[in-house]
């Protein structure tokens, strides 16, 4: 999982209307409207103001990132919920957030980003959350994914998650990944899951000269260049660092999803705090 670095997440906060806008250019829906179908829910009966959130900073291991929890709360005050970034890290953060009010808590190490909901039980991970976030603005983007081929590059965490909700939306699958046996892993899990086939790649040059449709879920950099770009290729990329060339970025903005927090922490706020739908992490 890729630590994010204070550089990549300072102008989360102040840039989240610019971002929503740039969303609704590139996939004609809002970053609300994806968050909430991405966690099965309805955007317009989600009742932003039934809940307080509190974002706790945690110092273990490698330390608070600067600036991670308030891009964090940025992004949650963004879609209409009361949010607070605790004064304190840790546990004294945590009773800082329950004496405060809060009813979902969100926090990070470094192994695990989730959210939990101390009403309802619900939590959610950003890890799941980002994988279904991200197909669902991909779906978007491309007018439905039914019977669409997809190239998956990276069978991780996101990676998997993504697979399982393209798979749900009926889209042909194709993955990549440095570790073979991860691809052969995922293949089985989909086709025990939604009997169907997915088609593993060795050759990610080859791939990509055969695939319209890229979800780069891996921390590789720069392995989509301009020779794979054409104008009907649609990318999803929430790996970071970017698997598009710098010099072939200006090309695919246009029809490229990528940030490095908003989407999958949209999600996972839809997923707590949602009545129904998924959640659960
Ligand atoms: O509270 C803090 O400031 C730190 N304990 C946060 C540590 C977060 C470590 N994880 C990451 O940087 C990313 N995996 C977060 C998710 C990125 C999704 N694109």
């Amino acid at each position: 999982m890729t630590r994010l670095k204070s550089d990549d997440i300072s102008s989360v906060a102040s840039r989240i209307t610019e971002y929503d806008a740039e969303l609704q250019r590139k996939t004609g829906q809002s970053l609300s409207h994806i968050a909430a179908r991405a966690a099965g829910q309805d955007a317009g009966q989600f009742d932003t103001k039934r809940f307080k959130v509190a974002v706790v900073p945690l110092s273990c291991g490698e330390g608070i990132i600067g600036g991670f929890s308030e891009a964090v709360a940025g992004i949650i005050a963004h879609l209409g919920v009361e949010v607070f970034v605790t004064a304190t890290p840790d546990a004294a953060g945590l009773a800082e957030a329950v004496e405060r009010g809060a009813d979902i808590i969100f926090q990070a190490d470094d192994f695990r980003f989730v959210a939990v909901n101390l009403r309802t039980g619900k939590t959610a991970d950003n890890s799941v959350a980002t994988g279904r976030g991200y197909v669902a603005a991909l779906e978007a983007m491309c007018g439905g994914l039914e019977g669409k081929q997809v190239l998956l590059v990276g069978a991780g965490q996101v990676g998997r998650s993504a697979a399982m909700a393209m798979a749900a939306r009926g889209a042909g699958l194709s993955v990549f990944d440095v570790k073979q046996n991860a691809s052969y892993d995922l293949a089985s899990d989909v086709y025990l899951r939604f009997g169907c086939r997915v088609t593993v790649e060795t050759d990610l040059d080859a791939a990509l000269y055969r695939h319209r449709i890229v979800f780069d879920a891996s921390p590789a950099e720069g392995f989509l260049g301009i020779r794979h770009l054409t104008p009907e290729m649609r990318i999803a990329a929430p790996g970071i660092p970017l698997g598009i060339e710098p010099a072939a970025w200006a090309q695919a903005e246009v029809r490229t999803v990528h940030d490095p927090l908003q989407l999958g922490v949209a999600t996972m706020l839809y997923e707590v705090g949602g009545s129904t739908g998924q959640g659960g992490g």
